[in-house]
C-alpha cells in the first residue's frame, strides 16, 4: 500500500497550526503537528477533527442558486459556471446601478485577505470589511492608539515571563496550541499564573490565583492597579521616562482611583489589587498582562484594553524577554516578504461606508465596522449597499440579533456566501459557492510574523470529495469575469509563483510545507510606530478630534433581582458556531448549558442539571439545562457560543442548545463608547423554571 504525508496547515480555526496530514490509497488517514517544525506542534481536538469534516456528506456539495425565499431551503444545484456568471453577473447589475460602492464584502481577515482585498479594491470598493468589531476591534484599537502597532503586531514571550495575568482572556480554552504549550512550558519553569474571569475556567483552575470579579468591571480594577503602581512607586521609572509620553496625564487621571475604591466596584478585596501589583513589581519587566483578545464585550472594552497595556508599559514589558515583544517579519530577517495583490490596485478613493477613516478617524489599518456598514445599507447613508459577499464569515451567527439583521440584508440585492460548511449566512443567501475542506484545499502562501518568520504553505491532500473550489480559484474567476484577469490563476502553484516573484525562494524549498526567514530569533525591542516613538497615553489624533483618550470608568448596570447578565465564550473542542455538526466533534460537546450560582439557581426554582427558560428582555425565548457552577459571579450566566442550530441540512446539531446571538436583542446598536467595537454582553436575560423538556435534549 501506497502512503504519504502532505504537509500543509489546519483550517479548523484561524490560527492555521502546521500540520501533517498523512495518506493512504483510500485517502487521508491521520492528521498530526508537522514534527519538522520543531517537538512543540501538536494539535487540539478540532485540528484532529478535520478529518471528520472531510468525510461529513453534510457540507453544501455543489453551487447553488435560491429557488424560494431567502431563508426557506430551496435550492437549485448548478455547475461551477452557472453559477459563476450568475453570481458575476449579479454583481455587474449592482455596481452598474450603484457603483462599485455598492459592494460590501466581509470575511475573517488573516493572510488570505490579500486577493480578496485586491479583488475588492480592483472592482473599485472601498468596502472589505473583516469581522473584528465582534471580535478584537476594541483591542487593536487600544493596541494601535497607544503603540502605532496593532495587536497581532505584539507577541506575548510566555516562555521567558515570570508573571502572566490573563484577564477575560481564557488561554487553555479558546486556545491557539503553540500559545498553550508556551505557557504551560513557563508554568513548568515556575511563572506565576494569575487569572480574571467572572466564572471558573480551565485556565484559572491552572492558575496560582483566580480571581473572580463582577463582569464588566475589569477597568475598575485596572484603574486600581495602574494607581497602587504609581502611588507606592512600583513602576519602572527608566522605561517610563525613555519611552512612556504623557505620563503626567495617566498619574492624575488615576490619582482617584485607589484599590479600595476599585474592589467596592469588582466584588474583590483591595488586598488582591495591591498584592497583585506589588508580584507584578517585583516580577517585571518579564510579565505580561495580556491585553485581551475577544474584547468586544462593554461599552468600555477599549479603556480597559488601553489600561491593560498601560500597566505593561510601566512595568518595563514591552520589548522586555518575557514580556510583549514586537512580531518579526521578512524584512526585520533582511528578506524579501511576499508579492502582493492588494498593491496592484490604488487604494479607492471613495469613503467607507461604515465611517472608518473619515467619521471614525485614526483606526488601525484595516479597520472596519461591519455593524454600522449593516446600518448604511438601511439608511443609505452615506450611500447605498446592495450586493454582499461573505468569505469564511457567518454574521447571522456571529454578530448579535439575527432578525434585525435579516432586517439589514433585505435591502441587499444581491447576498453570496463562500464557505465549507452550512452556515446561517449561506442558508441566508441567493448564491452559495461552497469550498473543500482544508484536507482537500490549497491557500495562498502566508508569512507568519514571531521570533523567527517564516513562510507557510497549504496544499491538498486529496481530491475534493465533493463539487466544491477553493477561493483562490473562486474569486478568480469572477475576477476574471469582472474584468480582472490577472487574480485568475489556473493553478496553485501559478498563484504561488506570482507571490514568490522577487524573493530567493523556489517551490522546492517548501519541502515540509515551510521555510524559515531566519535561524536566529529577532527581538526588535521597544520600538513604537507613533509620532514620538514613545507609547503615547493621549491619542494626539483623538484628542484633536476631540474624542478623549483617557475616558473615566462609569460602573456598569447591575442586573435586576430576577436577571442576569449574559455572558459568553469558547471550548476547546469548538470554533465559533461551525464544528457543532462536526462527526468527531459533536458527541465530545453536543449541548450548551446555562452556569449560574447554586444559591441563585436555588432562589429562582432552579435546580442543577434541570431545564429552564432563557429569555431576554425583548421576550426571546428558549429551553436551556442549568449547571450550578459554585465560584462564579452571582451576576453571571455564562453560555457556550455556537449552538441552537436550526438548519435542517444539519442532523446532528440541529435543535441542540441555544444561540446566545439570538438574546442579543438590539445588539446592533450596542458598542463600545469610543472605538465601537460592539458590547456583546450588554444584555440580560432571565431564567424561568421549566418542566418539560425539548424532544433532542439527551
Ligand atoms: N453572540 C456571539 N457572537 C460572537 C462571538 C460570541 O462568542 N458570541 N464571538 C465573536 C468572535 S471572537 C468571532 S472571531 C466571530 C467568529 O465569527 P465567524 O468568523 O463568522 O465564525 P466561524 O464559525 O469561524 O466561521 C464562519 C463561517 O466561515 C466558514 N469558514 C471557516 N473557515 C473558513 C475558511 O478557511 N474558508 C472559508 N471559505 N470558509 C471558512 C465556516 O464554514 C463558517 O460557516 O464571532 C464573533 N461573534
Ligand atoms: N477552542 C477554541 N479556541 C478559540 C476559538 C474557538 O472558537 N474555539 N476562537 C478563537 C478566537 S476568534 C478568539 S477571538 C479567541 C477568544 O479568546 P478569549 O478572548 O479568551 O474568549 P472567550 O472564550 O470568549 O473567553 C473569554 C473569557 O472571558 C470571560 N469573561 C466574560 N466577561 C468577563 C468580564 O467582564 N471580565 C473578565 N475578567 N472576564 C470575563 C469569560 O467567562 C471567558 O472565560 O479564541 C480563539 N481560540
Ligand atoms: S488551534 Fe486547533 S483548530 Fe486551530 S489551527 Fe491549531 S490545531 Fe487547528
Ligand atoms: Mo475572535
Amino acid at each position: 500500500m501506497a502512503s504519504s504525508i502532505v504537509y500543509s496547515l489546519c483550517g479548523m480555526c484561524n490560527t492555521r497550526c502546521p500540520v501533517e496530514i498523512h495518506c493512504e490509497d483510500s485517502g487521508p488517514r491521520w492528521i498530526c503537528g508537522n514534527r519538522h517544525l520543531g517537538p512543540g506542534t501538536a494539535l487540539c481536538p478540532r485540528g484532529a477533527a478535520g478529518l471528520g469534516l472531510y468525510a461529513d456528506d453534510e457540507r453544501p456539495q455543489q453551487p447553488l442558486i435560491r429557488e424560494g425565499e431567502r431563508g426557506q431551503g430551496r435550492w437549485r444545484a448548478v455547475s461551477w459556471d452557472e453559477a459563476l456568471d450568475h453570481t458575476a453577473a449579479r454583481l455587474r447589475a449592482v455596481m452598474d446601478q450603484y457603483g462599485p460602492r455598492s459592494l460590501l464584502f466581509s470575511e475573517r481577515p488573516g493572510p488570505y485577505s490579500d486577493l480578496s482585498k485586491a479583488f475588492v479594491r480592483g472592482l473599485g470598493s472601498p468596502n472589505h470589511s473583516n469581522h473584528d468589531d465582534a471580535c478584537a476591534h476594541n483591542v487593536n484599537q487600544a493596541a494601535y492608539s497607544l503603540t502605532g502597532s496593532g495587536r497581532s503586531q505584539w507577541r506575548y514571550d510566555y516562555k521567558n515571563c515570570r508573571h502572566i495575568v490573563v484577564q477575560g482572556r481564557n488561554l487553555l480554552e479558546s486556545l491557539q496550541v503553540g500559545e498553550v504549550n508556551n505557557v504551560l512550558a513557563a508554568l513548568e519553569k515556575g511563572c506565576r499564573l494569575t487569572c480574571m474571569d467572572v466564572r471558573p475556567t480551565v485556565t484559572a483552575a491552572h492558575a496560582d490565583r483566580f480571581i473572580c470579579l463582577r463582569p464588566g468591571t475589569d477597568l475598575a480594577f485596572n484603574l486600581g492597579i495602574l494607581h497602587t503602581l504609581i502611588a507606592e512607586k512600583l513602576y519602572n521609572a527608566s522605561f517610563v521616562a525613555e519611552y512612556v509620553k504623557d505620563f503626567e496625564a495617566l498619574a492624575d487621571f488615576v490619582r482617584p482611583c485607589s484599590a479600595i475604591w476599585a474592589a467596592g466596584e469588582c466584588d474583590v478585596s483591595a488586598e488582591e489589587i495591591v498584592t497583585l501589583a506589588r508580584q507584578l513589581a517585583e516580577a517585571a519587566p518579564a510579565v505580561i498582562w495580556h491585553g485581551g483578545w475577544m474584547s468586544t464585550r462593554y461599552a468600555q472594552s477599549f479603556m480597559t484594553c488601553r489600561t491593560a497595556y498601560l500597566i505593561n508599559a510601566l512595568l518595563g514589558s514591552f520589548g522586555s524577554e518575557g514580556g510583549l515583544i514586537l512580531n518579526a517579519g521578512a524584512k526585520d530577517a533582511g528578506r524579501k516578504g511576499l508579492r502582493s495583490f492588494a498593491s496592484l490596485y490604488p487604494a479607492p478613493a471613495e469613503p467607507r461606508a461604515d465611517g472608518v477613516g473619515w467619521k471614525e478617524p485614526a483606526f488601525a489599518p484595516g479597520s472596519s465596522l461591519l455593524h454600522k456598514s449593516f446600518q448604511a445599507a438601511v439608511t443609505g447613508d452615506p450611500y447605498p449597499l446592495k450586493a454582499y459577499m461573505t468569505l469564511k464569515h457567518d454574521p447571522l451567527s456571529a454578530m448579535p440579533d439575527p432578525e434585525a439583521q435579516k432586517a439589514c440584508l433585505a435591502h441587499f440585492d444581491f447576498l453570496v456566501s463562500l464557505t465549507f460548511s452550512w452556515s446561517d449566512t449561506a442558508w441566508f443567501s441567493d448564491v452559495v459557492l461552497p469550498m473543500p475542506s482544508f484536507v482537500e484545499r490549497g491557500s495562498l502562501l502566508q508569512v507568519k510574523g514571531g521570533a523567527r518568520p517564516m513562510i507557510l504553505r497549504r496544499s491538498p491532500a486529496a481530491a475534493p470529495r465533493h463539487d466544491t473550489r477553493p477561493e483562490w480559484w473562486i474569486l478568480g474567476q469572477l475576477a476574471r469575469r469582472l474584468g480582472l484577469p490577472e487574480l485568475a490563476f489556473d493553478t496553485l502553484e501559478d498563484l504561488w509563483r506570482f507571490q514568490l516573484e522577487g524573493t530567493d525562494i523556489r517551490l522546492e524549498d517548501f519541502r515540509h510545507g515551510a521555510v524559515s526567514l531566519s535561524e536566529t530569533p529577532i527581538n526588535p525591542g521597544p520600538r513604537f510606530k507613533t509620532a514620538s516613538g514613545k507609547i503615547e497615553v493621549l491619542f494626539t489624533p483623538w484628542e484633536e478630534a476631540g474624542i478623549p483618550s483617557l475616558r473615566p470608568y462609569e460602573s456598569p448596570a447591575r442586573p435586576g433581582p430576577e436577571e442576569f447578565r449574559l455572558i459568553v465564550g469558547r471550548h476547546a473542542c469548538h470554533t465559533h458556531s461551525h464544528t457543532q455538526n462536526n462527526p468527531l466533534l459533536h458527541d465530545k460537546v453536543p449541548v450548551n448549558e446555562a452556569w449560574i450560582t447554586p444559591e441563585r439557581g436555588r432562589a429562582l426554582g432552579l435546580a442543577d442539571g434541570g431545564m429552564a427558560v432563557m429569555r431576554s428582555a425583548a421576550g426571546h425565548s428558549g429551553r436551556i439545562r442549568v449547571r450550578f457552577t459554585p465560584g462564579m459571579n452571582p451576576d453571571a450566566v455564562f453560555m457556550l457560543h455556537g449552538f441552537g442550530h436550526t438548519l435542517p441540512v444539519e442532523s446532528r446539531a440541529r435543535g441542540l442548545g441555544l444561540a446566545d446571538q439570538r438574546f442579543m436583542c438590539g445588539g446592533l446598536t450596542k458598542e463600545d463608547e469610543l472605538a465601537h467595537g460592539l458590547a456583546l454582553q450588554d444584555h440580560f436575560v432571565r431564567l424561568l423554571p421549566c418542566t418539560d423538556t425539548p424532544a433532542k435534549e439527551d
